[in-house]
């Protein structure tokens, strides 16, 4: 690697030029989406609820172990989000994300294989809800660690950046994630070296139990660019239009070298896991979250815009509740994967000194039988 710091800059100034020969540009941010495309968004946002609701029916169940956090309320972010990127970006993303991985396109019965914990899962049952990876898709995980995947998209970056790739890393992250060291830390880096990076924080008002207003010192979170002199917006993340527009916009920043923070404003329907009743919410505040509610309020929109009819969207749902249950079912066949393959999964090439303990096997080897007698025996 260069030391020297003119050595450093004039590469990269290179390469950010090389990017913007690109073969494939992406198309003019803020191109509205087809009439086709709206109603998909509408499809994508009503499956992923019915998935939810799915996957916490199965948790309450016993069908699924471990942590399972949900993107109820959230629907109109994800969709938004996803549809933005290209097919050949990278995606990482917190623990929150079985509604990520279905509109990137990996199919709901993978999604919810993993969940189940089973073979036929996106990551080999091996997972669960908040470790999924498909490097199909691009789909990087999947962090339990608060603020974990951040460093690790800036590294993603600076790799496209390194090779003059033409892709971009989307890197999203909770409100409550804006207080973690890695986050100062990655977006000093992406901005020093003009990394082709999108920061999202999907800000649902908690993190857990405690709100921005009681963490933050800013919770306008977006503002948080400017000590990084980083451009950045907030957006209505109860609106799947806008949210994808302002993150096509932020992707077509970064893919000419500048990375950019978004902040999309949404709520959490439910408690912060499935195990969370969220007795720390006022009868008030519940009532305004379903108010809001983005799936009813985009269904208002596209009926007035005349896409959507009442037979319309009874058939959407019928269809998403159809292929929830489809996934489920699919998951509750799939194998159980074999103990032996537990750490199979754990490093993609092999690793030196890497001695791991099946469940089962003798710690320590066995101790060598006693050769002394004891005295008339
Ligand atoms: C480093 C670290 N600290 C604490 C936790 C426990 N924890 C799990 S989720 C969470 C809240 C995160 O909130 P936010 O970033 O807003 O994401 P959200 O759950 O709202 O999507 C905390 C503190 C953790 N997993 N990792
Ligand atoms: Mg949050």
């Amino acid at each position: 690697m260069p030391t020297n710091s003119a050595t450093t800059r004039s590469t990269r100034a290179s390469r950010s030029a090389s990017r913007k020969t690109r073969k494939n540009p992406p198309g003019p941010a803020g191109a509205t989406p087809s009439a086709e495309r709206l109603l998909d968004f509408y499809r994508q946002m009503v499956l992923i609820r019915r998935f939810e609701e799915r996957a916490a029916r199965a948790y309450t169940e016993a069908k699924i172990g471990g942590y399972c956090h949900l993107n109820l309320g959230e629907e109109a972010t994800v969709v938004g989000l996803m549809a933005a990127l290209e097919e050949t970006d990278y995606l990482f993303t917190n623990y929150r994300e079985h509604g990520y991985a279905i509109a990137r396109g990996i199919a709901p019965e993978r999604v919810m294989a993993e969940l189940y914990g089973r073979t036929d899962g996106v990551s080999r049952g091996w997972g669960g809800s908040m470790h999924m990876f498909d490097i199909g898709t691009r789909f990087m995980g999947g962090y339990g660690i608060v603020g974990g995947q951040v460093p690790l998209a800036t590294g993603a970056a600076l790799a496209i950046d390194y090779r003059g790739g033409t892709e971009a890393a989307m890197c999203l992250m909770g409100d409550g994630t804006t207080n973690i060291g890695a986050f100062h830390e990655s977006l000093n880096i992406a901005a020093l070296w003009d990394l082709p990076i999108v920061y999202v924080i999907v800000n649902n008002g908690l993190g857990m139990g405690t709100t921005v207003e009681q963490s933050s010192a800013e919770p306008a979170l977006y503002k948080r660019a400017a000590a990084y002199r980083m451009a950045s917006a907030r957006v209505d993340g109860n609106d799947p239009v806008a949210v994808h527009e302002a993150a096509r916009a932020a992707l077509a920043e970064a893919r000419r070298g500048k990375p950019y923070l978004l902040e999309t404003v949404s709520g959490r329907l439910k408690g912060h896991s499935v195990v969370d009743p969220a007795k720390y919410r006022s009868k008030e505040e519940a009532q305004a979250l379903k108010a809001a509610d983005p799936i009813a309020r985009y269904a208002v929109r596209l009926s007035e815009e005349g896409l959507l009819t009442d037979a319309l969207i009874a058939e959407i749902d019928t269809e998403a509740t159809a292929a929830a249950r489809a996934a489920a079912e699919f998951a509750d066949t799939s194998p159980h994967p074999e103990v032996s393959t537990l750490f199979d999964y754990t490093y993609a090439t092999p690793v030196a000194n890497d001695a791991r303990q099946l469940p089962g096997d003798a710690l320590f080897p066995a101790a060598p039988r006693p050769t002394v007698q004891h005295p008339g025996v």
